[in-house]
């Protein structure tokens, strides 16, 4: 299968399709991504060179591009992703979000192709007590959750309107390899091995439900293969964290390995002003998945966390081009400014 995924130059997107290229030799993978702050090709540098990847760069709400295309089925990582970001300005979240996705919608309908949307627990908001199920009510709190809630409800009418076989994701918290320093744990490992302030919103005591991102992309994958038409699915790690916690857990292994004072670290913990309409707690109920498609997250999440210091340890060079800017020149050093379009 010729596979469109969009997005694939972000986090869980350059995750995922390291995992196909790996998993499955059968497909070809054509990564279209915009390459916005949150795009990096660095992170994809291992497969590049690979017969079964392609690279363009494009924007999922460009119809003409995609209607060039020749693919077989798309799966739409492409979000504008950051919380914080979306009450700074919320207009590139509706425009790659949601009419990003129509877009996307539009190419699969010409094609009767199928379509998997990678969405996320947020758009459920928040719970005091139980889980989410995919029968919980949508009730998105910060403008992100709600254009990804809104792209949700569109993938939902395409497929009862057009007949469409469209499925959708929902999961919980990702941590790992190549995880954009702004989102908590990167932005706590990053800062404490530079020395700076690590800013906790409001009390700390928000709780959040974590997963391997490597367990998020085996998750995609099964969905992908397996789902029928019309199916939603959640996917979370059973592992609910409070913030503070998980930052305390953080400092106190990057004194280990490093060799820093853990008081020193501890200092750097900084209560600030609480993120506007922050969520309580996430919490995410993945038995539909685990019963119907037989899937379990595997990593543990002391283990996985320490596995994901050492790689911003390993990879400290990644994350400083990043801090720096200088991440944003490694497309047209590979490319060229006339590469894409
Ligand atoms: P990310 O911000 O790291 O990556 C997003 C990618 O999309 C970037 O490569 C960016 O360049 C690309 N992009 C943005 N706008 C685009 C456009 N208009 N056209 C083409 N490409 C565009 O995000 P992520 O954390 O990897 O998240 C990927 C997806 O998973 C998103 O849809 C997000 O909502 C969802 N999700 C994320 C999490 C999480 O914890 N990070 C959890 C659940 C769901
Ligand atoms: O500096 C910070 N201080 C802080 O206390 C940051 C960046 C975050 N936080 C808190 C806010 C949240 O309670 O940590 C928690 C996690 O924050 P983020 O990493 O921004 O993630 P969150 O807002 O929970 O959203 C994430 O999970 C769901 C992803 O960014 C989304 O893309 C995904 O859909």
């Amino acid at each position: 299968m010729r596979i469109l995924v969009t997005g694939g130059a972000g986090f869980i997107g350059s995750n995922f399709i390291r995992h196909m290229l790996a998993m499955h030799p059968e497909h070809t993978i054509t990564n279209l991504d915009k390459l916005t702050y949150a795009g990096n090709l660095e992170n994809l540098k291992d497969v590049e060179d690979l017969p079964s990847y392609a690279f363009i760069k494009a924007d999922i709400c460009n119809n003409t591009i995609i209607d060039s295309l020749e693919f077989d089925a798309i799966i739409n990582f492409a979000a504008e992703s950051h919380v914080d970001r979306s009450i700074l300005d919320s207009s590139p979240f509706l425009q790659t979000n949601v009419i990003g996705t129509q877009s996307l919608l539009e190419a699969a309908k010409k094609r009767s192709c199928r379509m998997l949307h990678v969405s996320t627990d947020e758009v459920y908001g928040s719970i005091d007590w139980g889980f989410f199920t995919e029968e919980s009510p949508i009730m998105p709190n910060s403008p992100y959750a709600a254009s990804k809630a809104s792209s949700d409800l569109l993938v939902r009418a395409y497929h009862e309107t057009f007949g469409m076989d469209l499925t959708i994701t929902r999961c919980s918290n990702n941590y790992g390899p190549y995880q954009f320093p702004e989102k908590l744990i990167p932005l706590v490992i990053s800062s404490a091995l530079q020395g700076r302030q690590i800013p906790v919103y409001g009390d700390g005591r928000n709780v959040r439900d974590w997963i391997h991102v490597n367990d998020h992309c085996r998750a995609i994958d099964l969905v992908f293969h397996r789902a029928r038409a019309g199916d939603i699915y959640n996917i979370g790690g059973r592992n609910e964290q409070m913030n503070i916690d998980i930052i305390k857990s953080l400092l106190a292994m990057i004194a280990e390995k490093t060799g820093t004072d853990k008081e020193t670290l501890f200092g750097l913990i900084t209560f600030v002003k609480d993120r506007p309409g922050h969520d309580r707690r996430y919490a995410i109920d993945p038995t539909k998945i685990e019963t119907t498609l037989g899937w379990e997250h595997e990593t543990d999440f002391d283990k996985g966390l320490s596995e994901t210091v050492d790689w911003y340890l390993a990879n400290r060079a990644w994350w400083s081009r990043i801090i720096s800017g200088e991440y944003l020149n490694y497309y047209t050093s590979q490319y060229g400014e006339g590469f894409g379009r």
